[in-house]
């Protein structure tokens, strides 16, 4: 297991002198931001990274994440440059070591939430969905109140509104045969440069405003692994994006992938999943304060050769912190900390490690 912490870049409020303060920590997760999605990244700006990562302690061997153009999503014929842009970015990435890209196949709208800043009971403030908060939306109306918190600033709301009623003629079949036309062109590309592609479950692992969504569940990561069934082509085990849905066993998710070789990074965190669909919320790491059995997951991946990397998923935000809502530096950190004995326990519970 390769500890590793989310960090966007030195606009961050959190600073990689923080960071390589956490026990244990290994490699930065980040990306280049300076361009818009489907534009090449340049070489001094991964170079950069690079550089000050380095400088640091830490090594740069996972991008999170290199978006995936909504052209591509659409099947529509513009796809061919911006897929040639994509396979383009794995080089140059994997060209200054990155081993492992994180990305996600969501139409519109990745990770959704109603409330940023949810207060729990012990006066920390977390992120939380609430499915009758969502159900009010509708980007398709105009006169709908089209804001919920999270969502993509750089769209205008006519923009949303185009690209969401451009969504209407993609079916889930048609949303996974243009899944499939990308990764035969890209992971090819990432097996030729040493690199796994990780794609992450969509957040929530279900359809919101009609707009199709497919990496959801097993049955699904099952099919999606078999588009191209080689090593390369992988997973992101988001343990919040799968456990928001009680359908989702992630404990038995975790074993049996990790045991396929097929999970190449993972997402940790706890969600309190809320009873009758009404949504859920994330809470500390601790298994005690959500819905998941946070150590069994941890020890599935163990007990079955898990070596890729791991990040401390959302943290609350705690002790007055503000910025970046769900990416502040302390609740992390005691993920980070909590991850790590999680981990130090499945290696010692293993007696065959002596
Ligand atoms: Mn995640």
């Amino acid at each position: 297991m390769k500890l590793s912490f989310r960090w966007y870049g030195p606009e961050d409020k959190v600073t990689l002198e923080n960071i390589r303060q956490i026990p244990g920590m290994y490699t930065i997760v980040t990306a280049v931001y300076d361009v818009p999605v489907g534009q090449v990244w340049s070489r001094e700006s991964i170079a950069a990274l690079k550089q000050q990562i380095e400088e640091h302690g830490m090594y740069f061997e996972v991008v999170e994440s290199i978006p995936v153009h909504e052209d591509i999503k659409l099947g529509k014929s513009s796809r061919e440059q911006y897929i040639e842009n994509y396979c383009e970015n794995i080089r140059r990435v994997a060209e200054a070591g990155v081993k492992c890209i994180c990305y996600n196949f969501m139409p519109v709208f990745d990770w959704t939430r109603t409330e940023l800043a949810h207060e729990l009971p012990d006066g920390s403030t977390t992120l939380a969905y609430y499915q009758d908060q969502v159900d009010a939306v509708n980007p398709l109306e105009s006169d709908s109140d089209l804001t919920l918190p999270g969502w993509d600033a750089s769209y205008s709301r006519e923009e949303l509104r185009s690209v969401v009623a451009e969504y209407q003629a993609v079916t889930e079949d048609r949303l996974w045969e243009n899944l499939k036309f990308f990764l035969e062109r890209v992971i090819p590309v990432a097996q030729a440069c040493g690199v796994n592609m990780a794609i992450h479950e969509d957040d929530p692992c279900w359809s919101i405003f009609g707009l199709p969504r497919i990496i959801t569940d097993e049955a699904n990561l099952d099919r999606f692994l078999k588009l191209v069934d080689v090593p390369n082509n992988g997973i992101t085990l988001c343990t919040g994006s799968l456990g928001c849905s009680c359908r989702n066993d992630v404990v038995k998710m975790a074993k049996k992938y990790a045991a396929m070789g097929r999970i190449h990074f993972v997402h940790m965190r706890n969600v309190a999943v809320l009873p009758d669909g009404k949504g859920f919320e994330e809470r500390a790491h601790l298994s005690s304060c959500g819905s998941l059995d946070m150590y069994g997951i941890m020890k599935a991946l163990y007990d079955n050769g898990f070596d890729g990397y791991i990040r401390p998923d959302h943290g609350r935000m705690i002790w007055g912190e503000t910025g970046r809502p769900g990416y502040g530096l302390y609740d992390r950190a005691l993920g980070a900390a909590y991850l790590n004995g999680l981990w130090e326990a499945a290696v010692k519970n293993d007696q065959t490690a002596y």
